[in-house]
């Protein structure tokens, strides 16, 4: 242990922890802009600065080890003045117009400018913005970005992608695209990482809402939405609700306040999922081919987009299944919108997403009839529907649950943990089981692929006389190292699930955004409460999936479902 003092208090810490470290277990705060544990350690940005007793220069505390014997002031006048002297550089470097920032109030800039009580910018220069795609999903204001470098090493460490790099020298030094591209041309997945990582606006989603606005406006139009599982994890964490208060009963309320006409729950067409790619991976599996093996999961679009652009070759192992977002918007333009008798064009689909990468998803074209269009019109990620919310000043605390509306409203507890990683793993076990032995397993029987936080796991299953290899994998560098190992033949699958956000969906990129602050475990652990306390816990129980195949759709697999519900990934 070392011993040594922090604003006159006596600690002991373990040798090689850093002075911030030893500071925050002793209930002392530094602050800080560019830190995040493990992965961005650099003092790149020099707010964490502490003075050292005997020494001229203060040092930064995120990357300096505690000494036996060392004396520190976190918060002398000298370190203050540092401080502050360091902040009002990096704002005159930093486009200050909070009033109409993204981030505005959850911006850790914004947040440390106001603590120091830096009232005046006595170096503010003119800045000019780097050109844009502001057609792109994701989008960067170069004007604002205080270079942390967080968005470089979490994209290089944890995604693998090297979206990102640092580029000219000196005070012009700034991030952009790696290797001078446009980032439409590089092999972004979208996963948004990025963008909940970085502690202010220069990083962002497509703001859509706008587009949602008009289309409740339009008389001609019936909007119909969809909220994805990991949504209801995270909304009231932006809205001030609990856990408990936050349900998704009042997301459709929301809704519904905001003008939207139908609500639906993504879980139930995740429920629908699992009769497709449930069917199919026994299809593949019964087969024995053995080389298009292992089946991978196709609905996280991150993941698509990564498989696409590093591992082209594999695409054809991919489940031709679409994503619950897009099967949902397929049967609302087709099923729903003839039960309600209004044609495809005039149904405007929104879907309520964790994600950046699902707004890419959904210009996936829907072909029916005499109808070609999108099967989703509009994504929106939990930020924007929080955002539309607050604009449309409906009080979080007026909200009430509201049930979801017909036709599709029963979802399975197995549709619900499609949210965190190993849950569309899970979910399609429960129902192989019940496909192969026509019994109903123990729903509590496959927790071995549930997330242990290591972003891998591995189990082998038994289901009749058959065992099922599976894996489950979130983070695309885990992914990588993953699909590595399988290729060097250590080891064999039959099924993988790959989901490109660490955790799953519930960490996703249009998440809620806590400044360097991992929730996903947590938003996880909330779906597999939801998930026991489901009355249903089997997809192939659902009955509103059924009635859609009895009346509409024939049986999994069918001719209708292929045309609507599945596609082809090479195209
Ligand atoms: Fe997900 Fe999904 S689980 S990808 O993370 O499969 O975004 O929540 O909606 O589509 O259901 C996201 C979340 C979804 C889809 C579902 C899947
Ligand atoms: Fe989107 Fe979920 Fe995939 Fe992340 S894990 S890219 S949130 S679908």
């Amino acid at each position: 242990m070392v011993n040594l003092t922090i604003d006159n208090k006596p600690i002991s810490v373990p040798e090689g922890t850093t002075i911030m470290e030893a500071a925050s277990q002793n209930g002392i705060a530094i602050p800080k802009l560019c830190y995040l544990k493990g992965i961005n350690e650099i003092a790149a940005c020099r707010v964490c600065v502490v003075e050292m007793e005997g020494k001229e220069k203060l040092i930064t505390s995120c990357n300096n080890t505690v000494q036996e014997g060392m004396v520190l002031y976190t918060n002398s006048p000298k370190v203050r003045a540092d401080r502050r002297n360091t902040v009002q550089l990096i704002l005159s470097q930093h486009d200050c117009k909070c009033a109409t920032c993204v981030r505005s109030g959850n911006c850790s800039l914004q947040k440390i400018a106001n603590d120091l009580n830096i009232l005046e910018l006595p170096f503010q220069e003119r800045l000019e913005r780097q050109p844009w795609n502001k057609d792109f999903p994701l989008i960067r204001d170069s004007a604002k970005c205080i270079k942390c470098m967080r968005c470089i090493q979490i994209c290089d460490k944890v995604q693998s992608l090297n979206i990102w790099d640092l580029e000219g020298t000196g005070a012009r030094s700034t991030v952009n695209v790696s290797r001078g591209r446009k980032i439409e041309q590089s092999d972004c997945s979208l996963c948004g990482q990025c963008i909940t990582h970085c502690p202010v606006g220069a990083l962002r989603e497509r703001d859509d809402t706008e587009k949602v606005w008009e289309a409740i406006a339009d008389k001609k139009k019936v909007t119909v939405a969809q909220i994805a599982p990991a949504v209801r994890t995270a909304w009231g964490e932006a809205l001030g609700l609990s856990r408990e208060e936050a349900t998704v009963g009042k997301i459709a309320d929301a809704l519904h306040r905001l003008g939207v006409d139908y609500v639906f729950d993504t879980s139930f067409s995740a429920d629908l999922t699992i009769m497709e790619e449930g069917n199919e991976f026994l299809e593949r599996f019964t087969k024995g081919e053995t080389k298009v093996r292992p089946m991978f999961t196709s609905c996280c679009p991150g993941w698509i987009r990564f498989i696409k652009s590093q591992y082209p070759h594999l695409v054809p192992q991919l489940s031709t299944a679409k994503s619950p977002q897009q099967m949902f918007g397929a049967v609302m333009k087709t099923y729903f919108a003839e039960s309600i008798g209004v044609d495809p064009e005039n149904i405007f689909t929104v879907s309520i997403m964790p994600c950046v990468a699902k707004k890419g998803e959904s210009n996936m074209e829907l072909f029916y009839e005499e109808y070609a269009g999108h099967d989703t019109d509009v994504v929106l990620t939990t930020r924007e529907l929080t955002r539309m919310i607050r604009s449309a000043h409906i009080p979080a605390s007026s909200l009430e649950d509201r049930e979801f509306d017909r036709l599709m409203k029963e979802y399975t507890g197995a549709g619900v943990i499609f949210g965190v990683t190993g849950g569309v793993m899970e979910a399609a076990l429960r129902s192989a089981y019940y496909l192969v032995t026509g019994k109903n397993p123990d729903p509590n029987a496959f927790q071995a692929v549930r997330n242990d936080g290591k972003g891998v796991k591995s189990a082998e299953i038994q289901i009749g006389d058959a065992v099922v290899k599976a894996a489950v994998v979130s983070g695309l560098g885990n992914t990588r190292r993953l699909i590595s190992q399988i290729e060097r033949g250590e080891v064999h699958y039959d099924f993988v699930e790959v989901m490109a956000c660490p955790g799953g969906c519930v960490g996703g990129g249009g998440q809620i955004i806590h400044d360097g602050e991992e929730l996903a475990y947590e938003r996880g652990q909330n779906l597999y409460f939801l998930d026991r306390n489901m009355p249903l816990r089997f997809s192939h129980e659902n009955q509103d999936v059924l009635k859609l195949y009895a009346d509409y759709m024939e049986r999994p697999l069918s001719h209708k479902a292929h045309m609507l519900l599945h596609t082809d990934h090479n195209a």
